[in-house]
């Protein structure tokens, strides 16, 4: 059960892919798990963000469940926090129109990764969908009181609208309307870089050549580690601005590793690239092997995954039901009569 005594987090992950990819794990799945101790966590299966890039529906059912699946396999616990399927709470689209209503169009117009998805979908693939997720993203916040927000870099431009949209609330209608949240980004892993294109980040959505999925294969992960692109010298430090290819690979051995980059640059002082590609494959390999093969178990078995998504629709529901009254009465919105009391 949730201790409300101790402070909550929020995240979530949208299901646009079979699998997650190593971006993914050690930008954010990789806080969830450890955060569990010290906070009470929510975490979903984003769909309703999915939807903002119009995915096939069969595609969008699998992912759902396989997204959830890896959560768990990662070491989302159930018994110690919440997971459910945003889709599955409605006070989630409910508590977006009311921030629809205080969120002006040139706030929401200034989204840079609006503005990039934009540009890659061109103009007949925009949706009011795309343009609206950073609104949807703070309901899913506020509607957990949530004080932090365990996400990737990318993300971070979107908690600050979140956190704009709280303050404006209270100030329009009184302290203690939402809870204010905050990023908690871990810096050594807050972008993990496109093996093909180190200045992009990598993403679900990316070139496959780029990705290390955390389902991919042994062989697989080989070869994209092999050929990932490094930079015309053959000296190993980290230098980040001028070698960003090998910063990167770097940067993952050392979050595998449990190291800083610059010990491992250290440690490879004198070798080749290709040293250093080898062995990262190996760390890589090894570190998935065991998060497969319990992704595999939970898809084994689905009425058993659902089970423990409804019991985290159950959980959720009653948190986000509770704060949505909260907000809706403070718009002077009329309550349904057997509503329960708000939060
Ligand atoms: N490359 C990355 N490095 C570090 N963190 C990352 N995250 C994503 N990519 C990186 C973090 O992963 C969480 C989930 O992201 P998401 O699936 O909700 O959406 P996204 O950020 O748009 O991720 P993708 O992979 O780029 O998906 P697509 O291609 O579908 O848009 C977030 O906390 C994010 O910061």
């Amino acid at each position: 059960m949730l201790d409300v005594s101790r402070l909550r987090a929020f995240s979530g992950i949208q299901p646009t892919a079979d699998s997650l990819h190593l971006g993914n794990y050690l930008g954010a799945l990789r806080q969830w798990v450890a955060l569990q101790d010290d906070y009470d966590c929510v975490y979903s299966v984003v769909d309703l963000h999915a939807l903002t890039v119009s995915p096939d529906p069969a595609a969008l059912r699998t992912r759902v469940r396989a997204t959830a699946a890896q959560f768990l396999a990662a070491g989302v616990n159930p018994e110690q926090s919440v997971l459910f399927v945003q889709s599955q709470v409605p006070e989630h689209t409910q508590l977006t129109w009311l921030l629809n209503c205080i969120t002006g169009f040139g706030e929401a117009s200034r989204m840079t990764q609006f503005k990039d998805k934009s540009a890659k979908l061109g103009d007949k693939g925009v949706t009011v969908g795309l343009f609206d997720y950073p609104v949807l993203m703070a309901a899913d916040i506020l509607a957990y009181d949530a004080n932090v927000v365990p996400v990737g870099e990318d993300q971070r431009q979107h908690i600050e609208l979140s956190r704009d949209l709280a303050i404006r609330l209270n100030s329009r209608f009184g302290e203690g309307t939402a809870r204010v949240p905050e990023a908690l980004i871990m810096q050594s892993t807050a972008r993990i870089y496109d093996l093909q294109d180190p200045k992009a980040k990598m993403s679900k959505t990316g070139h496959p050549a780029g990705i290390i999925e955390l389902l991919d294969s042994p062989k697989v992960i080989t070869k994209r580690i092999k050929s990932a692109v490094t930079d015309s010298g053959t000296v190993i430090k980290w230098d980040p601005k001028n070698q960003p290819g090998l910063a990167n690979l770097l940067a993952i051995y050392a979050a595998l590793a449990g190291q800083t980059p610059e010990e491992v640059a250290q440690q490879y002082c004198g070798k080749l690239y290709g040293h250093l590609k080898v062995d990262l494959a190996e760390l890589v390999i090894e570190a998935l092997r065991p998060f497969r093969e319990r992704t595999a178990e939970y898809l084994a078995d689905p009425a058993a995954l659902d089970g423990l998504l409804e019991e985290g629709r159950e959980k959720a529901a009653a948190i986000a039901g509770a704060v949505y009254a909260r907000i809706a009465e403070r718009f002077g919105l009329t309550p349904r009569a057997n509503r329960g009391p708000a939060a």
